[in-house]
């Protein structure tokens, strides 16, 4: 029988749809219009084009993250590939699964202005690299691309010839399906050495990291925190998972308070769930020393990776969590009673003391003052991502997430600039509930104001609230601490509100105490994107911790 044949460019419009993706992010030039053009008109897919290549592949990355699914992106060759280097070193350092799919210029044409060596400089950001064959190969070239991602947990660069776009082949769908890898657990010597430290640990500690943040990971941990009278703790990324418990200590590390830090150098042992233990969890160890350190983790590669474990379960928190208490009951073994009453009371009068002074001014407001009240003007079910600088501490502190799956840090290379593109992904994909970023002046000009103008075209639910120290926070201090005149970090930025105006964004500026019910208004009566600035005093704002 003869099948009908239909062009490259259809083909892989098609197998992209086939493969899940509804919503794809982009820019497009002579290697990638025509499958767009398919994806969209052909398929019915949803396209995102952003202002600059890089954005679109932070939005195909903030929306895998609030879908857990792979994101999509596509951009031209050439300079389409180089404009989105960081973002895919971004990607590989945050384990995010993205398929780009990347033109490539014509191989029989010697001397072309946008030829690059692709695979070099992919392999360079660590990302993995695909190459689409030929046209009758599209379908399983795009399906194993999908597949990588999903399974590598990292940006695949999926290299589409230019020359196989209108050429022609008969068409046959390809999905990868994809086998879950579920470490078992199983009884053995490394459970019986783990839970043999935790039982005769005579002040344990709970920590939870995002690979420990389900909601059964949840349970099962607290409920192995109330077996053992441990108090819990998270890391950054599973900020809030906790909130509202009794035997919470908030962050565990860098960020943690002075009593949590009091509580953690009390304990004796410290039982890691999910946690790859970065060097901002553990002070650089410092906050390990002295302890026995039993790490639990699904993923083998991080057990051991970044700290030395006492002892370590590989397998599914929640069941172990549920195994350790279970064990700990046959051998009958007594709670700790390390987390008391006396403790209890000095966790909860710590949260409920103002441990600072408002340095508010007429000109500046504190930024502490500032994020608190967003913090409560904003809805409670939110998306909360933030940029990079120094403003990120506090924010990170006074912002609440509705849980950890909800909170969308981007700091794994230190980059400024990319939140806005996230957010715009994270938005897309949860346009039920509002987006609340938080972003620097610097970060907001360096990567937010190029798509801003994307958020305000695709009407996005998102509250903007820009620190504005007027210029590089981080540095600023830098050159103060060293006593050196900070001139060079100082910058006279455009009126952001006024910009924000003139692109269609409402906005609204806050100077001091007495500009924040105007602030608050805006955020309750916001029908699109919404920036708020924080006029801050760059010689009054907590101390960065590099
Ligand atoms: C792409 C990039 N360029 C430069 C830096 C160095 N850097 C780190 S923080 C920072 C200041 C960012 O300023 P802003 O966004 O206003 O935040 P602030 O530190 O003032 O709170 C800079 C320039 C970086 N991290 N990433």
């Amino acid at each position: 029988m003869n099948e009908p044949k239909i062009k490259g460019h259809e083909a892989i419009a098609r197998s992209v749809w086939d493969n899940g993706a509804r919503m794809m992010f982009g820019l497009i030039g002579d290697g990638n219009l025509f499958f767009v053009d398919s994806y969209v008109r052909q398929c019915g897919g949803r396209y995102v084009s952003s202002a600059h290549e890089v954005g679109s592949l932070f939005m195909a990355m903030g929306h895998a993250y609030m879908t857990g699914k792979v994101g999509v992106c596509t951009v031209t060759h050439g300079p389409g590939l180089t404009n989105v280097i960081t973002a895919l070193v971004q990607g590989v350092k945050a384990s995010l699964p993205v398929v780009l799919l990347c033109a490539d210029t014509l191989v029989r044409e010697k001397w072309l202005q946008q030829a690059v060596p692709q695979r070099e400089l992919v392999a360079a950001t660590g990302a993995g690299f695909e190459q689409m064959r030929a046209v009758d190969t599209i379908a399983v070239d795009v399906a194993n691309a999908f597949r990588r991602a999903a399974m590598e947990r990292r940006p695949v660069v999926l290299n589409m010839p230019v020359e196989l776009m209108w050429q022609e082949a008969t068409f046959v769908p390809a999905v990868y399906k994809l086998y879950d890898r579920r470490a078992v657990v199983e009884e053995g010597p490394d459970v019986d050495d783990a839970v043999g430290i935790i039982a005769s640990a005579k002040r344990p500690l709970i920590l939870a990291g995002r690979g420990a943040s389900s909601p059964e990971a949840r349970s099962a941990l607290l409920k192995l925190s109330r077996r053992l009278d441990a108090p819990v703790a998270t890391t950054l990324r599973a900020k809030d998972l906790f909130r509202g418990e009794a035997n919470n200590l908030g962050i565990f590390g860098s960020l943690s308070t002075p009593t949590t830090l009091d509580v953690i150098a009390a304990s004796d042992c410290i039982i890691a769930f999910g946690a790859s233990m970065t060097r901002f969890t553990t002070l650089r160890g410092d906050l390990l020393k002295g302890k026995r350190l039993v790490q639990i983790n699904e993923d083998a590669n991080a057990v051991a990776a970044r700290c030395s474990p006492d002892a370590a379960m590989v397998g599914d928190p929640a069941k172990l969590a549920d195994l350790t208490v279970r064990l700990l009951d046959e051998a009958e073994i007594l709670p700790s009673k390390f987390f008391d009453a006396e403790m209890q009371s000095k966790v909860q009068s710590a949260a409920a003391t103002q441990d600072w002074v408002d340095l508010s001014g007429e000109e500046t407001i504190d930024i502490r003052r500032a994020l608190g009240a967003i913090n409560e003007a904003v809805p409670r079910d939110r998306t909360f991502v933030t940029d990079v600088g120094r403003f990120v501490i506090e924010s990170w502190i006074r912002i609440d997430a509705p849980d950890p799956s909800a909170f969308l840090p981007t700091h794994e290379f230190g980059c400024i600039g990319t939140g806005l593109p996230h957010a715009i992904g994270a938005a897309l994909a949860r346009s039920d509930r509002p987006t609340l970023l938080l972003i620097g002046d610097g970060g907001f000009m360096l990567g937010g104001l190029q798509e801003l103008h994307t958020a305000i075209r695709e009407k996005l639910d998102l509250i903007i609230v820009l620190c504005n120290d007027g210029g590089y926070g981080a540095e600023h201090i830098q050159f103060r601490d060293r006593k050196l005149p900070p001139e060079l970090s100082l910058i006279r930025w455009p009126d952001f509100v006024a910009v924000a105006r003139s692109m269609g964004a409402g906005g609204t500026t806050v100077r001091n105490s007495g500009d924040l019910p105007a602030a608050m208004a805006a955020i309750r009566q916001r029908s699109g994107p919404v920036l708020i600035e924080l006029k801050l005093n760059p010689d009054d704002i907590p101390a960065y911790i590099p």
